[in-house]
């Protein structure tokens, strides 16, 4: 009987970093040499990979804005909160319900999320200021909605002609009396990335509405979910989780967020850091102002899921917790196991390469090793030097005229609310049997020897990666997607998920499971040819050939 053979792709990561060079200018070329790692992480040797540095202009990126960072991705998610973006009306639309982060309105049902609000700048507001159109335009949702708070969002018209929106949210604040109005200025050149606009969003967050309501909140072992942000209903699935564990989530930063979560959120016990890129200074706000210790948590894997569940019931050290936490993973892992053996033969084996934001191309290597498959080359767009080497780097990050760019709060302990959450002998008790605080140690080290991280990869060494090394499946977002396809490689997006999801926690990791056999084994994109593949008429040269 014929048997399928896998094919075997050889090659040498030095080989593959020389070819996605090759056709690049000198100068080009020596900075995205300094980009493309090969793997060589051991303890303590973890090499240096430059991250969060400008990209090179026209090279498209696979990068978002500041403002899509701080619009989009930190406020997003917020169902009672009136976002109101200061621009032309495109910075609104292309940010509309795109993100997939998804809402329950719950008992109150006060949701803004399906709304797009935007002051529509004409040619006229940037010639003569946009400032009273924005004050019209607050006034006018404070009428219509009567929000507990209106945020307006800076795009990059309203940096250049210099609208003060600080001072037009402070008047309206003032005026309407009964709702908190505050700004970012958070337009899209601010930063190299997104990341530059959740740094801004979180500090204004933390600034503006942290520690606002101090009313005692029922529940035991009570946490902040720090970095969730309930794409494709992930929160929902880590809600039920925890719920059922007899956790009780006081804030969520920003899945499915209320106002007052925001506002509750220094009443919490413990900090959990899912997505550290997006906010690990903010659990560390938390702790230097209010005592909350913070942990890192992964919630994307079966297994990860039960790691963190079990990191969390350690820290609150309670049997009971401890043990309805086992029971919870006990009941649960059955059917994850179920499914996982019976994908197994079929995934067993293959591999993937994860090109996404500043966390899940980690997190997501995960689940892939848990149907037995690996990751054969990785990156971030946007990430920080700590997030692929481990936060021992921070303190050598070299500050440049970007970062210097991006406000660092000084934060010191609240004179009141101050109150460490677990005695210094706790702590150290906690430590000397291995628990971790406030660490995370990157994407590298665990990553096999030789395999290739990539940072701000870009369209042309996208395709140049796939055709070279001819993985399984391929993992980034939308404007990625088509062009893989093409390629004739399954492609699956990691930001929006297409449609699917969740793909957190126990049953997320069951939909990730199906999801992922039944893209890996269907041969669909490979027997597809574009016309110009066939029977090409035009072909291009760079114009340095
Ligand atoms: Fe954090 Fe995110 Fe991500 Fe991110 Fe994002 Fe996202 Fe992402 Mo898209 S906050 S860094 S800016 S985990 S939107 S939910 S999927 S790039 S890897």
């Amino acid at each position: 009987m014929a048997t399928a053979k896998k094919k075997l792709v050889q090659w040498e990561p030095t080989d593959i970093k020389k070819e996605l060079l090759k056709k690049y200018p000198a100068k080009v070329a020596r900075k995205r040499a300094k980009q493309i790692l090969i793997n060589e992480a051991q303890e303590n040797t973890t090499p240096e990979i430059t991250a969060n540095v400008r990209t090179i202009p026209g090279i498209i990126t696979m990068r978002g804005c500041t403002y899509a960072g701080c619009k989009g991705v930190i406020m997003g998610p917020t169902r009672d909160i009136v976002n109101l973006v200061h621009g032309p009306i495109g910075c609104s639309f292309y940010a509309w319900l795109t993100r997939r982060n998804q809402t329950d309105a719950g008992p109150d049902g006060e949701n803004y999320m399906p709304y797009c609000f935007s002051t529509d700048m004409q040619d006229s507001d940037i010639i003569f200021g946009g400032e009273k159109k924005l004050a019209a335009a607050i006034q006018e949702i404070y009428d219509l909605f009567h929000p507990k708070a209106i945020t307006i969002f800076a795009t990059c018209p309203v940096g250049l002609i210099g609208d003060d929106i600080h001072t037009v949210a402070r008047n309206m604040k003032e005026k309407l009396g009964d709702c908190n109005v505050f700004a970012f200025s958070c337009e899209g050149y601010k930063g190299v990335s997104q990341s530059a606009g959740h740094h801004i969003a979180n500090n204004q967050v933390f600034s503006h509405m942290v520690g606002e309501n101090n009313e005692e909140k029922a529940g035991e072992y009570k946490i902040n979910l720090l970095g969730e942000y309930n794409i494709g209903g992930d929160g929902f699935e880590i809600d039920r989780v925890l719920k059922k564990c007899g956790i009780t989530t006081i804030s969520t930063f920003s899945g499915n967020s209320t106002y007052d979560q925001f506002a509750s959120a220094h009443m919490a016990d413990l900090s959990c850091v899912m997505c550290h890129r997006s906010i690990n200074y903010v659990a560390d706000m938390m702790e230097t102002k209010f005592g909350i210790p913070w942990i890192k948590v992964n919630f994307i894997g079966a297994k990860s899921t039960a790691k963190s569940l079990r990191k969390i019931a350690e820290y609150f050290g309670d049997q009971q917790l401890i043990d309805r936490v086992e029971a919870v993973i006990a009941e649960e892992m059955p059917a994850v196991d179920a499914v996982r053996e019976e994908v197994l033969p079929r995934t067993q084996g293959k591999t993937a390469m994860l090109f996404v934001g500043g966390s899940r191309a980690h997190h997501y290597q995960d689940l892939f090793a848990e149907m037995g498959m690996k990751t054969v080359s990785a990156g971030y767009e946007f990430a920080h030097r700590d997030d692929y080497e481990g936060r021992h780097v921070i303190p050598h990050l070299k500050v440049d005229a970007d970062s210097r760019n991006i406000e660092e709060l000084e934060v010191e302990a609240d004179p009141e609310r101050y109150s460490p959450r677990k005695t210094e002998a706790e702590l150290k008790a906690l430590e000397e049997k291995g628990y971790k605080f406030k660490e995370y140690d990157g994407i590298m080290p665990d990553m096999e020897k030789g395999s290739l991280v990539i940072d701000d990869l870009n369209q042309y060494e996208a395709e140049k990666l796939v055709e070279l090394m001819k993985p399984d499946i391929f993992c980034a977002g939308i404007k990625e997607k088509f062009s893989i396809q093409k390629l004739g490689i399954p492609m699956k997006q990691l930001h929006s998920y297409d449609s699917g999801g969740p793909y957190a926690g126990f049953k997320g990791a069951v939909n990730f499971y199906k999801e992922i056999d039944r893209l890996v084994n269907s041969k669909v994109w490979s027997y597809m040819k574009a016309p110009w593949q066939e029977s090409p008429e035009l072909s291009a040269t760079y114009v340095w050939e």
